[in-house]
């Protein structure tokens, strides 16, 4: 959804990317102006960020890494000004949680997600059916519960739902739930009918959380309506829902910085599990687009010159990447550090990077026969890989003392890297990157 803010960012990163005079980041900001602008963020809050981030990277004297740098920390000081993420359990069970919104904005589909997210970290949830506008509301309720294996509360014959939630409640005290979340109506458009039904809902409860579920679409819009009912009921926290969507990436910031209440989780799909933490770091790195890429393509600048990678590029589009160019990789990417470090900082695979042990490249054995294999080539067989036939390979196995399995296996993993390069090095390859990476979803 971050999409609209990503390009731009780029855009306007690549301003001072090779100057860095007063001039160049005025043409940064004034691009990033455009894509906030562009991206639904509301001119107030743009007009803030730009001089926020104009003084800080003077501070930091001007630029590309400090512009970024920059910008980072203010989207996170945005981000995490309004305290909390996830849910906050009350020091006395049940928490108490009241669900509110527009029709259509995902209410019953985040309390079943919440519910199930709880339900996972081992918590017993009762949800409440106060839904009583749409006819198919509470149905809709007891198919996603019973498909959940969770408790519901309704009532078929009671129609004031300030009653219905009265009694859910008092279940929930009864039978010892740790969490009772109240699902609500919602209407097209803000009304005092609504607004009524939901003070009174509040004043019975007295929930310790009243989440308002905005639409990630929405714009502006969204941002206004949260704004209208945290001046009359009042909010604790938003859940932005359908974050999957290609909404644009204003509303994160617009909700935390105008109507200044925490961004609690994020709905990033129509099924229940579909439901994360918002976390602030995250999503400035998906909101700038490419995380610790960034600072990762830094780093490979730092240890292979410019003219060295476009070679390179050009070779491995043609796909005349051979093995000379491939020991000379090697040696580039032992400057770059112990792999774990780099592998964590590409977005969502920080994970992994956690799990791998320190893993020694250079000294591996890995490494070492592969090493042995290049060397026993010849001059021409280094430059075309293509004229390895099964001879060639005969010989190569021998003079580097390795099983002739051993070095076809070798062979394939070099054929697959080279296509794979090849593949990420054409036009929209580093998109494509992007995107695999932002579709892996990892547990946490
Ligand atoms: N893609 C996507 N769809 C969602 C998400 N949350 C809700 N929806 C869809 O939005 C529609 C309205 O959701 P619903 O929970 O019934 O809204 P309510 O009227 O506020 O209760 C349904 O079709 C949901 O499947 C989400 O995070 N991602
Ligand atoms: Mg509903």
């Amino acid at each position: 959804m971050f999409d609209v803010l990503t390009d731009s960012f780029k855009a306007a990163i690549n301003k001072i990317r090779f100057s860095d005079d007063e001039k160049a980041l005025k043409n940064a900001l004034e691009t990033l102006k455009k894509s906030l602008l562009k991206a639904d963020v509301h001119h107030k809050v743009v007009k803030e960020l730009l001089n926020a981030v104009e003084i800080d990277t003077k501070k930091y004297g001007i630029g590309q890494r400090q512009f970024l740098r920059a910008i980072r920390e203010n989207l996170t000081k945005i981000l995490t000004a309004n305290g909390n993420q996830g849910f906050v359990f009350a020091s006395k069970p049940p928490t108490v949680a009241l669900m509110m919104g527009l029709q259509g904005s995902g209410k019953t589909t985040t309390t079943i997600k919440l519910a199930v997210y709880l339900k996972l970290r081992k918590k017993k949830v009762l949800v409440a059916a106060c839904d009583l506008q749409r006819l198919a509301a509470v149905e809709q309720l007891k198919q996603l519960c019973a498909q959940n294996e969770i408790d519901l509360y309704f009532d078929d014959n009671e129609k004031n739902p300030v009653k219905i939630a009265k009694e859910a409640l008092k279940r929930a005290n009864e039978q010892m739930y740790d969490v009772l979340l109240v699902d609500s109506a919602g209407r097209l458009a803000i009304d005092e009918e609504l607004i009524n039904e939901l003070l009174r809902m509040s004043e019975t409860l007295s929930p310790h959380e009243r989440f308002y579920v905005a639409d990630s679409m929405g714009g502006q819009d969204a941002v206004r309506s949260a704004q209208s009912f945290h001046d009359k009921v009042g909010i604790t926290g938003v859940i932005l829902s359908k974050y999957d969507g290609d909404g644009k990436g204003g509303i994160a910031l617009g909700i935390a910085s105008q109507v200044g209440v925490p961004l609690r989780f994020i709905g990033i799909g129509e099924k229940s599990a579909d439901l994360e933490s918002f976390i602030p770091d995250r999503a400035v790195n998906r909101l700038m687009g490419e995380g610790d890429l960034v600072t990762l393509a830094e780093k490979t600048s730092v240890v292979m010159d410019e003219k060295e990678a476009k070679a390179i590029t050009k070779k491995i589009q043609k796909g005349e990447f051979n093995f000379n160019d491939f020991l000379a990789q090697m040696e580039s990417m032992k400057k770059l550090g112990s792999m774990k470090s780099i592998i964590g900082m590409i977005p969502g695979l920080s994970q992994v990077a956690g799990q791998l042990k320190d893993f020694d490249f250079e000294n591996s054995v890995e490494m070492k026969r592969i090493k042995a294999m290049i060397n026993s080539m010849t001059v021409k067989e280094r430059l075309s890989p293509s004229i390895l036939n099964n001879a060639r390979k005969r010989r190569i196995s021998a003079g580097a003392g390795l099983s002739q399995m051993e070095v076809n296996r070798f062979f394939k993993q070099f054929e697959h890297a080279s296509k794979i390069a090849k593949k990420f090095s054409s036009k929209d390859g580093m998109a494509n990157l992007q995107n695999m990476m932002r579709q892996q979803k990892f547990p946490r």
